[in-house]
């Protein structure tokens, strides 16, 4: 949906409307994006209501990879769900199910979701969100889950919701990355940014520097020399952003560049990160590439990788072009500041 003739103010039905009009193929995933936004809508009005709509933060039960489940979790999951089971879709891969969720057996379409990323933030009142991917339904016979095995480039499209200051939706049909801000009077999404294009350079980085110890050493070498800023290799000063909501840190770097790390570490079961590949990186690859920016697993591009089940993690680094290749000659051991500390000696600001 190439819509960078579109008025500013457009409706998002009339934009997916256009797509459809230029694309006939595109009428099932018009149907799909036009379900999330509606569901979106609800749920930004749940969030929006904060405390007064009880502890949405409260635990319940434990999801597939044994994170508490909060009150809010489950509801976007259940309304989502319950969105796209009116909408073209087959199947549908979830952060808050264990399994493949079969919807409409036959349908032409298939989505991978985290219904609600960032969900340790909402009792705090920060940005949360919902991110989706939507691929072709596969049938295999005796692969329940076909539909999410081929690399991230099978995606026809991808967006996240921001429940933020505003309310937005991130979304990219294969021509473009654009984001629609959500009119609460008109009760929907219209546009805002017709055409994203993210700044090839950036002094701007986000990671958890708190797991600097069990990082690797190439991502010790990179944020060391964005610590160093005039005085080491990058020979420019970085700032630092963290706000521990994927979609937020993605939103932000889509709109003024930076580079955002989560690397596989040392800890017990971080070894591939924390970021899921299905319903977290491959999504939020496809917009940033949709937007001329990068997205690897620190080498290999995210868009390339296939999942060999619902909730596998990946390493994630993504934004602007030029710094997701120079962290990858990081990684490859071509720049020759990886691995040492000149500096600081052997033991650096970030012991080893
Ligand atoms: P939660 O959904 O458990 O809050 O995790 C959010 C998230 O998956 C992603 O949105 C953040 O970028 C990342 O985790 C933050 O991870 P750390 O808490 O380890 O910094």
């Amino acid at each position: 949906m190439s819509t960078a003739s579109q008025e500013i103010g457009t409706h998002l039905d009339a934009c997916l409307a256009q797509a459809v009009a230029a694309d006939a193929r595109m009428a099932d995933v018009a149907a799909v994006i036009a379900a999330c936004a509606a569901a979106a809508i609800d749920v930004s009005a749940v969030i929006g209501r904060g405390a007064l709509g009880g502890d949405l933060a409260a635990q319940g039960e434990h999801n597939s990879d044994g994170d508490v489940q909060k009150a809010l979790d489950v509801l976007a999951h259940e309304r989502f769900t319950e969105a796209l089971r009116g909408a073209p879709v087959a199947e549908v891969a979830s952060e808050e199910a264990e399994g493949v969720m079969v919807l409409n057996p036959g349908a032409p379409l298939a989505v991978a979701i985290d219904p609600l990323d960032g969900s340790s933030n909402i009792g705090v009142n920060m940005a949360v969100g919902t991110i989706f991917g939507i691929r072709p339904a596969v049938v295999r016979a005796g692969d329940p889950i076909a539909s999410f095995t081929d690399p991230g480039t099978a995606q026809l499209a991808a967006g996240f919701i921001t429940y933020g200051p505003a309310t937005s939706l991130v979304v990219t049909l294969g021509a473009g990355t654009q984001i629609y801000t959500l009119d609460r009077e008109a009760g929907a999404f219209r546009l805002t940014h017709p055409q994203l294009t993210v700044p090839a350079q950036s002094n701007e980085y986000a990671i958890n520097a708190s797991n600097a110890r069990h990082w690797d050493t190439p991502v010790k070498a990179y944020i060391e020399d964005c610590l160093r800023g005039t005085e080491g290799p990058r020979d420019r000063d970085c700032n630092m952003r963290w706000l521990g909501s994927l979609v937020a840190d993605a939103q932000r770097v889509l709109m003024r560049g930076g580079v955002f790390l989560y690397p596989g570490d040392n800890r017990k079961g971080y070894a591939q990160g924390r970021l899921r590949l299905l319903y977290e990186a491959a999504p939020v690859a496809m917009l940033m590439e949709q937007a001329g920016a990068g997205a690897t697993d620190g080498e290999r591009r995210i868009l390339d990788i296939a999942a060999t089940g619902v909730h596998e993690r990946v390493p994630l680094v993504f934004g602007s072009a030029e710094e997701v290749t120079t962290v990858a000659t990081y990684y490859g051991g071509r720049n020759p500041a990886a691995g040492r500390s000149p500096l600081f000696g052997q033991r650096g600001l970030i012991r080893s």
